[in-house]
Parts: C-alpha cells; structure tokens; sequence
C-alpha cells in the first residue's frame, strides 16, 4: 500500500538552449509542473508535460495545478493504493485531464519501483538497456540554418531526424535535408497544421522515402487522417490524436495511422502506456516514444517506457545538452553512438538538484491529506 504523506508541486521555468518553433508557436522556456509525493519515507517526482497555454492540448500548467490539488490528490488520499496501476481506476469519475492524472501517476510508479528496489524500466517489463535516439527540428528562419543544425544532429550520431513542417515550410525545406542526407532515416511533424483538402500536396512528400508524417490533421479528426491515409504511400504516425488507450483502438481500426508516438502525458499515464502498448504488440503497429521538452524528471520516465519491447523506432528522446545547459534532475542524458543508456538505479534513476529546483521555481504549492 502507498499512502501519500505530503504533496509539493513546483512550477518551474527553464530557459532552453535555443528556441524551439512548431506550427503552433515558439518556446524558449520551458514551463513544467513537477510533483514531489513523499511516503514511508521515500519521494516520488512526476513531471507535468501541460504548457503554460493550450496550444499542443487542451490542458495548461495551471488547469494541470488546479486538477492535480483539487481533484485528484484528495481522491486518491482516502484510498490505498495497492499498485500504480490502481491510478486510472481511482481517478475516472475525473473526465479528461491526461496530462494532470499522468504526472500523479509518474510520482507514484516512481515511490513504487523505489520500493521493490528496482528502476522504473523493469517494473513497467522494458526489455531494452538503451534506446535509439532521434532529434525533432523545430521550424528554422531559413533552408541554410536548417541544413547546418540538421548536420550537427547527423554529427553527434542521432539516429532518425523528425523536420517541424507547417504550410509554407515543407515541401521545400524536407526536399533540400533530402538532398544532403540522402540516407538519413528522416520524418516530418505538422503539429496538426493541414486540413484535408491539402490531401494532394501532402503526398508530394512521398517523394522523399520518409519513414512517417506525423499528426498532419487536427487532433479530433481521426476519419479525417483515415481519407489521408489512403492517399499517402508514407505511413502516418499519430501524436496529438492520441488521448487514451481508447483512442488508440479506434485510430487503428478506422486505418487512421500505422504508427503511433506514445506520450505518458497526453494518454494519461503509464498504465495507459502499457494499454497501448498491448494494443499495439497485438497488430504489430510499431511504437516510438515522443518527447515535450521534458526536464531529466519526464526524460526519465521516457526512457523507461521507451524501454518496453514494442518500442521500435527511434525516439524523441535526445540527450539533456540538446534542451537544457543546467537541468534540474542529474546525471544528465548522454548520446552514446547514437543511443540514450536506460537508468539503473532504482525508481527515476535520477536524482532531482534541490538547489536548482529553487533556482527555476516561480512558484510552488503544498498539500497534505
Ligand atoms: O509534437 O512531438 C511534438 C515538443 C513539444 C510539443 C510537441 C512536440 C514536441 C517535439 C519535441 O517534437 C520532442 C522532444 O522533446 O525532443
Ligand atoms: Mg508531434
């Protein structure tokens, strides 16, 4: 039994080595909520992957904060947690909110693999000791600036580059990356940008022998990226669409996607993870895990799921230096020849810099039960 003694969230904002840019805008902060759950003894730490505006979803840092402390820490305080994945079912009767249920989740797998003594990966069931590391290349000013960051990535040894594409910024930018690194395992990230009478430009990227077109529709339209689909010889992948492990079900069999990105976050937790992660196995639709920017806190927790067998594909799990110069969980992530080791110790693996913590803190609330 878990039983929560005490609750801080902080809100912390860390600069980023240089600005990240999508088709739904630009960041160069990152804005995080972490959890730190204290019981027998022991912290937990789940970090809150919900931006400061509803931009990527629906959820924000405050809406996560008014959800987390409201709603689910006090339904979860009269009940004893026997196992993480008790958490889905003690949280239902709240609706939505995936991104504040997940980082409640996060802190309790985290308490729990901490006391069976083992990491986080091998009480999830990963199989994997490392997993291969690809980089997302957010919307650059010009075709040169893009060429050169892409070379650099190339360079460090990432294994599959994702392009941020919008209207305006695709066919051309894909083509001249195309052009370079002609072998290069290479895909594209529309952030939801297209609608589909585009249908006929997006299948000029056929073309350029990507491995998959990620999110190219809005995030409620799965028959919409099931028309694409037919249209398009590149594999679609899902992000935003993908909400729950139900949503999951439906986008395969409407043939919405053949590939899906898995955020604990959006899907609302690793209980949720190992759902479509079953789910998946089951049609042998391969898997990859996405990243938000997240601190070492969140990286940990991706690496760890990034771990599980179905996950094949190269991931937006980049080494620490491509995001933070000072992160707030240690030791940071290294690039080994192309992949991100999977921590040994037990829980996270990583150890949260309390004194950096402070530093980025713009605010923090307690709770208790
Ligand atoms: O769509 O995958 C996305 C970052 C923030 C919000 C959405 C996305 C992203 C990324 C970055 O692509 C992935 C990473 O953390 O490296
Ligand atoms: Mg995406």
């Amino acid at each position: 039994m878990i039983r929560i003694e005490r609750a801080t969230l902080s809100l912390v904002e860390l600069p980023l080595v240089a600005p990240f840019v999508t088709s739904f805008g630009e960041e160069r902060m990152r804005t995080a909520l972490l959890l730190s759950l204290a019981a027998d003894g022991l912290t937990g730490w789940g970090e809150c992957v919900a931006d400061r505006g509803p931009w990527y979803s629906a959820e924000t840092t405050d809406t996560a904060r008014h959800v987390i402390l409201d709603f689910a820490l006090p339904f979860l305080a009269g009940k004893g947690i026997s196992h993480p994945t008790d958490v889905p079912r003690l949280l239902a009767p709240i609706r939505g909110h995936p991104m504040a249920k997940a980082t409640v989740e996060a802190a309790l797998w985290d308490l729990h693999a901490q006391r069976e003594g083992k990491p986080l990966a091998a009480v999830l069931g990963g199989t994997q000791d490392r997993v291969p590391s690809g980089v997302s290349v957010g919307i650059q000013p010009d075709i040169a600036t893009l060429i050169s960051r892409v070379a650099a990535y190339v360079a460090a040894g990432y294994q599959r580059v994702k392009l941020k594409v919008k209207p305006g910024w695709d066919l051309e930018p894909v083509a001249a990356v195309r052009e370079q690194f002609p072998d290069l395992p290479l895909s594209v990230d529309a952030n939801a940008a297209y609608t589909l009478d585009r249908a006929p430009h997006l299948a000029e990227l056929d073309r350029f022998g990507l491995l998959m077109v990620e999110q190219p529709l809005a995030y409620d339209d799965l028959v919409g990226h099931a028309r694409l689909a037919g249209t398009l010889r590149t594999p679609l992948c899902l992000d935003e669409s993908i909400s729950s492990p139900h949503r999951a079900w439906e986008a395969l069999e409407l043939g919405a996607c053949r590939i899906i990105n898995v955020k604990q976050g959006r899907i609302g937790g690793l209980s949720a993870v190992l759902a479509v992660h079953d789910l998946a196995r089951a049609r042998g639709v391969p898997l990859w895990c996405g990243g938000m920017l997240e601190t070492g806190i969140g990286r940990a927790v991706n690496v760890a799921l990034a771990s599980l067998p179905g996950f094949t594909l190269p991931h937006d799990i980049s080494a620490t230096d491509r995001y933070y110069e000072e992160d707030i969980a240690l030791p940071p992530f290294r690039l080994e020849e192309g992949w991100v080791r999977v921590p040994q110790r037990p829980g996270l693996g990583v150890e949260v810099d309390l004194a950096r913590l402070h530093r980025f803190t713009e605010a923090a609330w307690a709770w208790r039960p």
